[in-house]
């Protein structure tokens, strides 16, 4: 109960902020784009991770309050025109019930920001109950120009069917399947593998968790597209995702 209290008293004292990790062409270095990680250091709690307190919010029903807070901060930091796109996660309750994409797009019109440059990231688990009215809303994110990648890749079930009846932009490859890359031959069969499947369906591959050179190398090798992770680089504030943008430039 304190901790729903705290959540409560952060959101309405804007304790939530926003991190972003940066993601690159695995081949050339170009920034990208970075993936939005809300944070939550409470003055008396400490610092809470999102995998905590993003289910609480969901129980609380409160989610969509901490969806259009990262969404808002994300869409300030797009008027710097050196970064790219930024990912914003969505959790299934957004997609559960209308409203969200009507949301969204107004956030972005009062911005003058282009839907393109932001992408929604969905985890498997997002697409199993209630597919239909999942797909009609991710559809028509989809439609409206927002992009979209499917997170955590190969973590959940059934990963091919929705792939084929789901239309994404870019697959992410989970981390669990980077960390043994350079180490183990079948590491590299498995994500080599997905590498593929991603582009016979004509999908970006975003490999996560990158973390070593030599995972850096084999994923070159592998013909990856993307990469993000503590070697290139981790979740940071704002004003350094702006100069790393700026730099690169
Ligand atoms: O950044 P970190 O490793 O602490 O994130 C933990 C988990 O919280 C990750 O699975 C991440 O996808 C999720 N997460 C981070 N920010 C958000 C957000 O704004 N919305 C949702 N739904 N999940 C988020
Ligand atoms: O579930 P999702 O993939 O959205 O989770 C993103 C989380 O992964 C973030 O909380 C971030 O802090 C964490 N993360 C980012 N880069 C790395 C990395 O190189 N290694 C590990 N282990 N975690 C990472
Ligand atoms: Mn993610
Ligand atoms: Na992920």
């Amino acid at each position: 109960l304190a901790m729903e209290a705290a959540l409560l008293r952060a959101l309405r004292e804007g304790l939530l902020h926003v991190h972003y990790q940066p993601q690159f062409d695995a081949r050339t270095g170009t920034l990208r784009g970075a993936e939005a990680l809300v944070r939550w250091d409470d003055p008396r709690l400490g610092a809470i991770s999102p995998a905590e307190f993003i289910p609480l919010a969901e129980e609380m029903g409160v989610i969509s309050d901490v969806a259009l807070l990262v969404l808002r901060q994300a869409v300030a930091l797009l008027r710097d025109p050196a970064i790219p796109r930024l990912s914003v996660n969505l959790s299934v309750m957004q997609l559960r019930r209308d409203g969200f994409l009507d949301q969204a797009l107004s956030v972005l019109a009062e911005a003058g920001v282009p839907p393109a440059r932001i992408e929604f990231e969905v985890t498997e688990g997002v697409l199993v109950d209630d597919t239909v009215a999942v797909k009609h809303r991710l559809d028509g994110l989809r439609a409206a120009g927002f992009a979209l990648a499917l997170d955590d890749f190969g973590t959940g079930f059934s990963a091919l069917a929705y792939l084929r009846l789901f239309r994404f932009d870019r697959l992410k490859i989970d981390r669990s399947f980077i960390r043994d890359l350079g180490q183990e031959a079948e590491a590299a069969a498995v994500v080599s593998s997905v590498i593929n499947l991603g582009h016979g369906l004509g999908l970006e591959v975003v490999a996560e968790g990158v973390e070593a050179p030599a995972q850096l190398a084999e994923l070159r090798r592998l013909g990856c597209d993307l990469v993000q992770g503590y070697l290139t680089g981790p979740p940071m504030p704002p004003g350094a995702l702006k100069l790393l943008a700026a730099r690169a430039r």
